[in-house]
């Protein structure tokens, strides 16, 4: 991949960052993510697409509930907004070339400025994308996926498809014809549907029934227009429990196949599952995995962590080797990722501010998904864990086990059973066996 800059240079110093290998003692290279080395039968770079998230990477200006930006990004600097968003565009791809990322994800705000007005929106967006084409076609970073921002303006206060005032379901239409026509027109090869303020903060001021059939009828239209205009790719929905809302719709993998079940939406969509979404629901995020690929349904996931102490999503780079290669082993036997990829929804801290701090954010995510995905390979080539949890279900494999199973047996052969053969004598899950065996390969 070539390195793409604009006009003006935004991270001066700093090369394209290259595999160095796992002796490697220099910060700004990678020690076990070699995009061209084949694992499960592609390459790196292919398995996991890893993306970047331009709302955390570049607006996200390190702003909390009780202070101001600590990030002060150069390309903010133009008065003029359509300047300010290729300025911008230039830094993204700049950064993006640099680490060697195929892809990038985005709302539609991230990408320029919105206004109050849904024709003047819809300009500066065709504006901003015709400069992301070139730029696309320039570096061969390509879209994994687009989506619209339907939770931070204060009309979105009560939901955008399931606000109970109609007009506001409007502008949430507006917005994501708009940004169906920018993923297309840039060959994105998913959308997705955050639904974050889509949910409620009262059951008393709720009609939830109703809310969430006219969420339903919204993601039909929204599948039948792109789908009319050429979109090929997966639309994905992402859940989250909570937060912003209290309570919302889409709140964990489980929920979110029922409610496409429900709605006849489970041909078109699959899951964009996020780690830090999963712990906020009570889950591993392993366990909604699991749950994904189940049923046929893993898309994509959101890569960050979260921190045992806070109870809220912090978004933090991923660096828990234990939990990424529990996590590799079931995307592995699950056959991978069906549309999506790695995209890196997360953001540096608030007192990274160095430039440098965006790299290492990256390397060290990529490197610790790389070096997962190397265990959990070997974990499933060359060591029992298969055969052991195979085991552990062999009294299903035959005789009447095998005939439950099959349906051939009756409530009252499986009682006259329970008497022929006694009490059954305990048998060990090897929990710890197990633990330690995924330690071992680490
Ligand atoms: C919020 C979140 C979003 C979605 C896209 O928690 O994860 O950034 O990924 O809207
Ligand atoms: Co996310």
């Amino acid at each position: 991949m070539n390195i793409i800059k604009g006009q003006k240079e935004f991270f001066k110093g700093i090369e394209q960052i290259q595999f160095e290998g796992r002796d490697s003692k220099n910060p700004l290279a990678f020690r076990y993510y070699n995009p061209k080395q084949i694992v499960a039968g592609k390459t790196m770079e292919e398995y996991f697409k890893f993306a970047c998230s331009y709302w955390h990477s570049f607006n996200g200006d390190g702003s909390d509930p009780f202070g101001g930006r600590t990030h002060v990004f150069p390309w903010d600097a133009s008065s003029d907004v359509l300047t300010r968003a290729k300025d911008k565009m230039d830094a993204a791809f700049e950064f993006i070339t640099k680490m060697n990322i195929p892809y990038y994800c985005f709302h539609d705000v991230d990408l320029i400025d919105y206004t109050d007005d849904v024709l003047e929106n819809e300009k500066r967006l065709a504006a901003i994308v015709d400069y992301a084409k070139e730029k696309q076609q320039a570096s061969g970073v390509k879209l994994l996926w687009g989506t619209a921002n339907l939770f931070s303006h204060r009309r979105y206060m009560n939901g955008a498809a399931t606000n109970p005032d109609f007009q506001v379901l409007t502008h949430g239409a507006a917005q994501v014809k708009a940004a169906l026509d920018a993923t297309i027109a840039l060959g994105g090869e998913n959308y997705v549907f955050w639904g974050g303020r889509e949910g409620y903060m009262s059951l008393l001021n709720t009609n939830m029934k109703r809310e969430q059939e006219h969420l339903a009828k919204f993601l039909h239209l929204a599948k039948d227009y792109a789908r009319k205009n050429g979109f090929k790719g997966t639309f994905f929905i992402e859940p989250k429990p909570c937060e912003p809302t209290k309570h919302q719709y889409d709140y964990d993998a489980a929920t979110v196949l029922g409610f496409l079940r429900q709605y006849d939406l489970l041909e078109d969509f699959k899951l964009n599952l996020e780690v830090n979404h999963a712990t906020l629901a009570g889950h591993t995020f392993q366990h909604e995995l699991q749950v994904a690929v189940d049923a046929g349904k893993l898309g994509s996931i959101d890569a960050n962590r979260g921190d045992y102490q806070n109870g809220w999503d912090t978004d933090q780079f991923p660096n828990d080797i234990n939990e990424l290669t529990e996590s590799m082993l079931i995307i592995l036997e699950g056959g991978g990722f069906q549309g999506g990829g790695v995209n890196f929804d997360a953001k540096i801290r608030r007192n990274s501010t160095d430039p440098q701090d965006l790299f290492y954010a990256h390397i060290g995510g990529m490197d610790i998904f790389a070096r997962a995905l190397l265990t959990a390979e070997r974990i499933l080539e060359d060591s029992e864990y298969r055969k052991i949890r195979a085991e552990r279900y062999a009294s299903f494999d035959q005789g009447s086990g095998a005939s439950f199973e099959s349906g051939a047996l009756t409530l009252e052969q499986l009682r006259d059973l329970a008497v022929e053969l006694g009490e059954p004598q305990p048998v060990s899950g090897k929990q710890e066996y197990l633990e330690n065996l995924i330690n071992r390969y680490i």
